[in-house]
């Protein structure tokens, strides 16, 4: 039997860390110890672990999608990189694109904070989230054995957050209708951002300035897209993912 861990952490009201895993249950005691520890010299007025026994059988991954990283002299050249690819792949003309992605570096959320979840845009330029101060949250999703995969992934100089995102990622793209994923951190010192696309997660080397605490993420999905269907994939079904695709 499988359970989700899910923690979330806030100060002043405002999310400032969150994770998940899925885990046997022989694992919570110390898996929750290890996620209170990496927030241990964090300041924060509020955290909440939740752990819930996964009902559903998860689908298994057996690879993640592929990394690559590519390194640009500012974030604008790396955002337009970007752009151009997601023009190609989704027939969305570039200043649409660019509309849209524009919002994650200003707070895309109606308040003008950064929205929780992702925002949806289909190929007509239509977003469909349901809520947009919320959007959709990809959750339930973790490598099979994560200690292993994050050793890897150390090693060959990636990050923790890379470990999450790629796993996210993965869930994501697995998804029919989902042609790309856009995300820059909402992290004010991380600047790495990604797109996945075509089976792979691009890494972009810097796709937001330094200091700035607006991010988020974006998925671009097919015009036949059911919402309730994409929902219901993100936020309901579990999925393990065995390894990375080296
Ligand atoms: C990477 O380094 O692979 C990019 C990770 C982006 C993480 C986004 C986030 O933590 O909010």
């Amino acid at each position: 039997m499988l359970y989700s861990i899910k923690i979330r952490t806030s100060l002043k009201e405002k999310h400032i860390s969150g994770a998940e895993r899925i885990v046997s249950k022989e694992k919570i005691p110390n898996v929750v110890k290890a996620l209170l520890k990496r927030q241990e010299h964090k300041d924060f007025d509020f955290s909440n672990v939740k752990i819930e026994k996964i009902s559903q059988k998860p689908i298994i991954l057996g690879k993640s999608l592929k990394i690559k990283t590519y390194k640009f002299e500012n974030y604008k050249e790396a955002l337009g990189f970007a752009l151009n690819i997601i023009s190609a792949k989704t027939n969305l003309p570039l200043e649409t694109a660019k509309k849209f992605i524009n919002l994650l570096y200003i707070g895309a959320s109606p308040d003008k904070n950064n929205m929780r979840g992702a925002m949806i845009v289909n190929e007509k330029g239509e977003r469909l989230e349901k809520d947009k101060f919320r959007g959709v949250r990809t959750v339930l999703v973790d490598f099979k054995n994560r200690e292993i995969i994050t050793k890897k992934l150390l090693e060959k100089g990636y990050t923790e957050r890379t470990v999450d995102a790629l796993a996210l990622a993965t869930k994501n793209l697995n998804y029919k209708n989902l042609i790309a994923e856009f995300c820059i951190s909402d992290d004010n010192d991380y600047t790495t951002g990604y797109l996945a696309i075509d089976g792979k997660y691009i890494r972009l080397k810097p796709l937001k300035p330094y200091g700035l605490d607006k991010g988020g993420r974006i998925y671009f999905v097919k015009n036949n897209t059911n919402v309730d269907e994409l929902y219901n994939y993100l936020e309901k079904i579990p999925v393990l993912i065995e390894d990375i695709n080296e």
